[in-house]
């Protein structure tokens, strides 16, 4: 263990700096081996701050010089220690300056400046602008920043920063400069600089007054050919942003850079976006149509940011969820009016319980907004993302669409330049209002999922139907006890005819929005004049990040699978069927019983692979078991091999009972018609995967034959990969070797097919730790790169089956790849902990080894803060 525990950073403890920056000028000078930067900034004494020490965060720094007001300073004059440098400064208004060296080149946790390929970029969210120079890293801190950049003209002749270029010309020795000034004050986090030789395409966009903004994407030379779908997204974001939010862009020029080594998906640096090239680089031949409705989602994301994040941010990262968690709600309905709303919001919740709801159930759970952390980078989660998009979406829904409107207008107008709270956005929609919204800010403040227990009563005699709704949510890690929360429950009753029923009740309920508003513990809402029991559809849309339960019986299930009103619910209730349905054979394994699938759920599935009323991809998401992820969310104790053989049984039955429907779906489904990318086409070509999937399930020659054909003759990765991920989950070990070394050959110079290849490998069940191993010996693996280790190492945790052997070989291996980057990448360190951090979940011999997993990693050699921090929790009771 670590003698010395790193510090933990508290939300109560808040407190201004005593300087503010107003300006700041770097002059960033790149040379082999290693980048000089000089950093110039201009002071101001914050009023309301007694103390007059300066205090200047600094990682990695090689000191050349520092001067307070043109005075240099020696060592007396200030303290340098654990990453900070303190001075005092007793004049009102200063100049500071320090220049400093850096070395990008050997810099492999991508914060910073560092190399990816042979260009240089940066990643400065949300602590990485300290390892460029000395400044107050920290959110609340918004200034104009001036960038000079001097580099070698061959090496880099594309030299970027944010804002507008503002000079730019030729130096001694074959070098040049280029002058880049933003006009707008930002916080440290969104400084970006790029050097390179790059690509760049241009497109335009005029904004609804007028002005007219260049569109620029910068690549290496070999993806010149993928930029195009991004650009389009782009236009599309702009657009969308004006029309729905009236928000215009604010600069002449918009830029995004496509790098091959980056931590995330991609970062919204003020006019200079730069990108993961896997989140932005786009084909037909390359890409999927997940892939593609992935990067318009993330260049929208981005994009938004422009004002929620970047116009208005975050005044310290315990409001992190302030600008994702809006965002992320921003984005989502982006993409659902671009394409099927009910689609979308079946993909988000079907996310959000895989991966938020096992996060707020375990030792990880942490409040929206959190009260502590020791690294900020470990608090970019799906609760800070996805929950927090939740919670924006519950006020959209508590205030309506038009205050909604308005209180983000008021939000943009009054913080505009300012560094600001998630308090700061609930007020302004509290004030256009008029709800008061105290009790709903326990979304911010409270972690963990609440559960929502409904029970009804039918009164017969006076035609009254009794919902009764009880809340009660579970201790999370520092909350024993919690407050109820505000919960918007939309609903319909349904008649025996499938319709809905006409509501009429006393209290709580919009008849308009068909929105019940519970504040309660328990609360009972009565629906009067009905003449028969209904069938309650609640929650709909997902009106709630809850664990709702209400005891329908199977045929209740299939009833709203087959005739609810509302699309997302028709989905929920056969997910709720399938989830019963699993959960039961895997009991029956276990106390030795035959398996033999529920009669209503398998005929529920016919009717929906058959329901030509239904959009292809709705019946494909309906037809789409819940994954493991959500299995093992629903189970005291987890018994792997139970669920593994309980959902295979489900999935052979209903591949073997219905193979000529799923033959007939297959063939019928075929195009040869040019790819296109949109809703329908999409839809069309996920049914066919599905269905050809199911088809190889039941073993026929044919369905094999049809796959190899399907893989051959694609024009398009999303046949293709349909095509492979079919066979990989089939047991024909010929046709899957040949395919993927088929795949590998023809594709390997292309980064995004290899990743893929990777992925796919390490995701086929039957993949031992020893595969894993040799992949990793593979020319194509990289240790320092991001994606390549995702491909390996988070697809074989994905793989369920073999992750989870009972040998626990899978969680040395992990625990033995995390020693390793801690030392390279310690935010990528970090992030794999989590796939351990379930341990408690599974059955006593899992549990233990994968806890020894993390013991392993707790003991290592000067370990990192980043994975002390997500080592400890896990372990933690
Ligand atoms: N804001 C960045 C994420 C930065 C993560 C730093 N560890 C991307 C995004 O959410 O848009
Ligand atoms: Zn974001």
């Amino acid at each position: 263990m670590r003698t010395q525990d790193p510090k933990t950073i508290y939300l109560k403890e808040y407190q201004q700096p005593a300087f503010w920056v107003d300006h700041i000028h770097l002059t960033v000078k790149v040379f082999d081996g290693y980048t000089e930067v000089t950093s110039e900034l201009s002071l101001r004494k914050n009023p309301t701050v007694a103390s007059r020490e300066l205090v200047l965060n600094g990682v990695d720094q090689k000191i050349q010089s520092l001067h307070l007001n043109d005075a240099q300073l020696t060592e007396t004059d200030y303290q340098y220690s654990g990453g900070l440098l303190t001075l005092n400064c007793a004049t009102d208004t200063a100049r500071f300056r320090a220049v400093t060296r850096i070395d990008p080149q050997n810099n492999t946790s991508l914060e910073g400046l560092y190399q990816s390929g042979s260009m240089l970029c940066t990643q400065c969210e949300a602590e990485g602008f300290r390892k460029i120079t000395f400044y107050p890293d920290r959110p609340d801190v918004m200034a104009t920043f001036t960038t000079r950049i001097e580099a070698d003209a061959k090496r880099f002749p594309v030299l970027l920063s944010n804002g507008n270029p503002v000079d730019s010309g030729t130096l001694d020795d074959g070098r040049h400069f280029a002058v880049w000034e933003d006009p707008f004050p930002k916080p440290s986090y969104l400084f970006a600089l790029v050097a390179g030789d790059l690509a760049g395409k241009d497109d335009r966009f005029t904004t609804r007054s007028g002005r007219e903004v260049t569109l620029r994407i910068f690549v290496e030379p070999q993806n010149a050919h993928k930029v195009d779908f991004a650009l389009a997204s782009l236009k599309k974001a702009m657009q969308w942003d004006e029309d729905v939010y009236g928000r215009e862009y604010d600069l002449d020029l918009f830029m995004i850079v496509a790098s091959d080594f980056f931590n995330m998906g991609a970062m919204e640096n003020k006019g200079l976006n730069i990108f993961n090239s896997a989140a932005v680089l786009a084909s037909p031949d390359t890409s999927n149509d997940q892939r593609f409705e992935r990067i318009e989602g993330i260049v929208a994301h981005e994009y938004f940011h422009n004002w929620s994040g970047n116009r208005v941010t975050c005044r310290d990262w315990f409001q992190l969820s302030l600008k994702e968690g809006f965002t992320v709600f921003r984005d989502t309905e982006f993409s659902s009016d671009m394409h099927d709303r009910a689609v979308k919001r079946i993909e988000t919740v079907a996310g959000l319980r895989a991966v938020q709801f096992p996060e707020d159930s375990g030792p990880m759970a942490h409040p929206v907004r959190p009260d502590s952390y020791i690294e900020i980078n470990n608090f970019y989660t799906a609760t800070v993302y996805e929950k927090g998009a939740e919670v924006v979406r519950m006020i959209h829904t508590l205030v309506g669409a038009e205050d909604f409107r308005r209180g983000s207008d008021l939000y943009f107008e009054r913080f505009d330049g300012q560094a600001v709270t998630t308090d700061d956005f609930v007020a302004c929609m509290e004030q256009v209002s008029g709800l008061d919204l105290t009790q709903f800010k326990r979304w911010y403040s409270q972690a963990g999922t609440p559960r929502l227990a409904v029970t009804d009563e039918f009164d017969a005699d006076n035609g009254n139907y009794t919902l009764t709704f009880k809340q009660a949510c579970p201790a999370t890690p520092g909350q024993p006890e919690k407050s109820p929360f505000v919960i918007p429950v939309k609903l319909g009753l349904l008649g025996t005819d499938g319709q809905d029923l006409a509501i009429k009740t006393r209290a709580n309920y919009s008849a308009e929005t068909e929105v019940l508003t519970l504040t309660d513990e328990v609360t009972d809402v009565v629906f009067t004049g009905l003449t028969e029991r209904p069938v309650p559809s609640l929650l709909r849309d997902f009106s709630a990040p809850v664990k709702w339960s209400f005891g329908y019986s199977d045929e209740q299930l299939a009833f709203l699978a087959a005739n609810d009103a509302n699309g997302f619910n028709r989905w929920d209730a056969l997910q709720q069927l399938y989830i019963r349905a699993i959960l039961s054979l895997a009991t029956d394994r276990r106390a030795g019983r035959t398996l033999t699938a529920p009669s209503v759920l398998v005929e529920t599935v016919a009717n929906v692979a058959g329901d030509a009323t239904l959009s292809h991809a709705i019946r494909a998401s309906m037809l789409t078991l819940p994954g493991y992820a959500i299995l093992k969310d629903a189970v005291d104790v987890v018994y792997i091999e139970d669920l593994i053989a309980a959902r295979k049984h489900l999935v052979k039955t209903l591949a073997t009972r219905y193979r000529d429907i799923w033959r007939s779906l297959t063939e019928k489904l075929s195009s040869h018609a040019p790819y296109e990318f949109n809703a329908e086409e999409s839809g069309r070509r996920q049914l066919q995967g599905l269905s050809l999937w199911y088809w190889l399930k039941a073993g026929d020659q044919a369905a094999f034959d049809f796959a190899a054909q399907l893989y051959a003759g694609a024009t398009n990765q999303t046949d293709r990969s349909n095509a492979l991920r079919a066979v990989l989950a089939g047991d024909a070990e010929a046709l899957q070797q040949s395919l993927l070394s088929d795949f590998y050959d023809h594709w390997q110079s292309d980064t995004q097919m290899v990743e893929q290849w990777l992925t796919m490998q390490a995701g086929t069940p039957g993949t031992t730790v020893s595969d894993i191993e040799t992949l990793m010996q593979h020319p194509a693996f990289d240790i320092k790169n991001p994606n390549k280790v995702r491909s390996v190492i988070v697809g074989f945790a994905m793989n369920t089956e073999s992750f989870h052997d009972d040998d626990g070989e899978g969680y040395a291996l992990l625990a033995s790849v995390v020693q390793q980057l801690n030392a390279l990448n310690p935010q990528l360190a970090a992030r794999l902990v989590t796939l351990l951090s379930d341990w408690k979940r599974y059955d006593a011999t899992r549990g233990k080894m994968m806890a020894k997993a993390l013991e392993t990693i707790l003991a290592t050699q000067s370990l990192s803060s980043n994975v002390f921090e997500m080592a400890q929790r896990a372990l933690k009771d």
